[in-house]
């Protein structure tokens, strides 16, 4: 039985890969970190006690920035494979944390490297780097591949250079099979909440159902190439399973603006939109409620989406479309799911947790949105 093992098992990345590795007849371990409240949220659906005999699926406290820890749960499980999905990934945050940011981004990288060299596993574990579209920031050329020229723009993907190309010299170095993935963004029901899609998904059942009015973005004109994250994990995988290894980007090669994900969005919840005004004053206004069963609580000529420049980055990576014809032409991936079927599960999955919280509030309960 071939064993894994994932940092970041607690994000979004890692609760679907998880599944996938189980499914495969995998041993799965995870490192999750010691947080005062439970953080197993995403895999608890997975989680076996470990006085079960055989479990398959292993937790482990750990944290990416604790050299001794990582060496001694690599030596402890002798991982087969070491997806290495754990970062601090929020883009705007790493410009408030930009020291702590590259810690555990780009350190935390060479100290898994670094771990499986010194215990001796560098031509038995095969490791997956977690790299991304950000490394592209100013972009040199539409659609980015893997020849494209980097020219990261935040703290988050400065960190993430270095954790790519420390993945490239160990390979380079010492023949270790390292890969890098070049994902670009990607988002599912999981995806945290803070990222845009979600924010999006979760205000406008929010907003649907009673328990919120407006909705606050930064740059509406941001263009990204959205996937599904289980159409990713998939691929981080056939990565590791090649004769050798190699980087690839997996992109889905069709871009959209966020101001087009809100109208997406909207629609999934039974509301029409329109956009007026520009810059910061640009907002959107309900023009038709198409499902009263989804939206009873909107109303038309509401404006229920405004910018607030808090949202604004310090420096913006305006547009990103990947090609992902090398995915494709060498491991045979195309991704399954396309913006408009992942944008309606997600908006289904908000709705449906909407619709419980309108409920309990109608019942006198006070249910508090948090919201970023
Ligand atoms: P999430 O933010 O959902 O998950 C990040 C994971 O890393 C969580 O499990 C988190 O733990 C863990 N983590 C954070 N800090 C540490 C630390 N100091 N030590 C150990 N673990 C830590 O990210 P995604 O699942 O979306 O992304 C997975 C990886 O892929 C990340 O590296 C991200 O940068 C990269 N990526 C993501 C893309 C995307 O669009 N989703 C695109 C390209 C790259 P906790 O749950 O406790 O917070
Ligand atoms: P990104 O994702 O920065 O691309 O990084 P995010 O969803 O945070 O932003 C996408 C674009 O939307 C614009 N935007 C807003 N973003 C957020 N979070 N909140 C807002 O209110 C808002 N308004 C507009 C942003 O400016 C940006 O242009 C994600 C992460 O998963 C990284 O870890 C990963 O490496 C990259 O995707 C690929």
């Amino acid at each position: 039985m071939k064993k894994a093992l994932i940092t970041g098992i607690t994000g979004q990345d890692g609760s679907y890969l998880a599944e996938f590795l189980l499914e495969k007849g995998y041993e799965v371990h995870g490192i999750k970190r010691r947080a005062s409240l439970f953080n197993t949220q995403r895999v608890d659906h997975i989680y076996e006690d470990p006085q079960v005999e055989h479990a398959r699926f292993k937790l482990h406290y750990g944290d990416l920035t604790d050299s001794s820890n990582l060496t001694r749960i690599i030596s402890e499980v002798q991982p087969d494979e070491v997806y290495n999905l754990g970062a601090q990934s929020h883009v705007a945050v790493s410009f408030e944390a930009p020291e702590y940011t590259a810690d555990v981004d780009a350190m935390g990288t060479l100290r898994l490297l670094e771990a499986i060299r010194f215990l001796g596993l560098e031509k038995k574990t095969r490791f997956y780097q977690a790299s991304t579209s950000e490394l592209y920031g100013l972009v040199q050329e539409i659609p980015q591949k893997e020849t494209t020229p980097f020219h990261p723009r935040s703290p988050y993907a400065v960190a993430k250079m270095y954790a790519y190309w420390i993945t490239v010299n160990y390979r380079e170095s010492y023949g270790m099979y390292a890969c890098n993935g070049i994902l670009f963004n990607h988002e599912s029901p999981r995806r945290g909440e803070t990222f845009v899609t979600r924010k999006i998904t979760r205000a406008m059942a929010n907003i649907a159902q009673g328990l919120e009015d407006c909705l606050y973005l930064g740059n509406m004109d941001a263009l990204r190439d959205w996937g599904h994250a289980k159409d990713y994990v998939r691929m981080q995988w056939m990565m590791l399973q090649q004769d050798v290894p190699d980087d690839f980007v997996i992109a889905t090669g069709k871009q959209i603006s966020v101001r087009e994900f809100v109208r997406m969005s909207a629609k999934e919840a039974g509301i029409e939109l329109e956009f007026s005004g520009e810059g910061v004053d640009e907002i959107a206004t309900i023009t038709s409620v198409t499902d009263a069963e989804k939206a009873p609580s909107a109303k038309v000529g509401d404006v229920i989406v405004r910018v607030d420049p808090r949202y604004f980055r310090p420096a913006e990576v305006e547009t990103l479309l990947g090609d992902p014809t090398k995915a494709k032409e060498k491991l045979g991936w195309v991704p399954e799911i396309t913006v408009e079927e992942m944008c309606a599960e997600m908006v289904a999955s908000d709705l449906d947790t909407a619709c419980r919280h309108a409920l309990l509030h109608a019942h006198g309960h006070h249910v508090a949105v948090s919201k970023e």
